[in-house]
């Protein structure tokens, strides 16, 4: 994405009017070379590309039924990294990644079972984990 801004500076007649024409303008042009794209209102994650059908076996790298923080954080930031998803711009991504896991993580336990997280994932099948 790419936006030009220009911006007109009217210099005014001055003691040095020797120097500087009496009605000189001057042009800056600035150019956005960045800008983030923001998230829908009320996402603070979302998938670029289509969610992995095995998103729950994918996250539990050590195979132990279960979905450690640690597991859940480290996904999600290689999705990110991958281009794979994107969290919201302008919050702490541990915070975001933090809250995301307490909403999934249903009993409070500390760990998402595949119970927990299939439950999640069928009431906003698309956007959100
Ligand atoms: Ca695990
Ligand atoms: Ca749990």
């Amino acid at each position: 994405m790419c936006a030009s801004v220009s911006v007109f500076f009217l210099v005014r007649n001055t003691e040095k009017t020797d120097e500087v024409p009496g009605s000189a303008v001057l042009v800056f042009d600035i150019e956005l070379v960045e800008l983030e794209e923001g998230l829908p209102e009320g996402y603070m994650f979302i998938w670029n590309d289509d969610v992995s059908p095995d998103l729950f076996t994918e996250m539990d790298t050590d195979k132990n039924a279960e979905v450690e923080p640690s597991e859940f954080t480290d996904y999600i930031m290689r999705q990110v990294s991958e281009g794979k998803g994107r969290l919201a711009p302008g919050f702490d991504a541990n915070r975001i990644i933090d809250n995301m896991f307490s909403n999934q993580d249903r009993d409070g336990d500390g760990k998402i079972t595949e119970a927990e997280f299939r439950l999640k994932a069928d009431e906003a099948p698309h956007d959100e984990l």
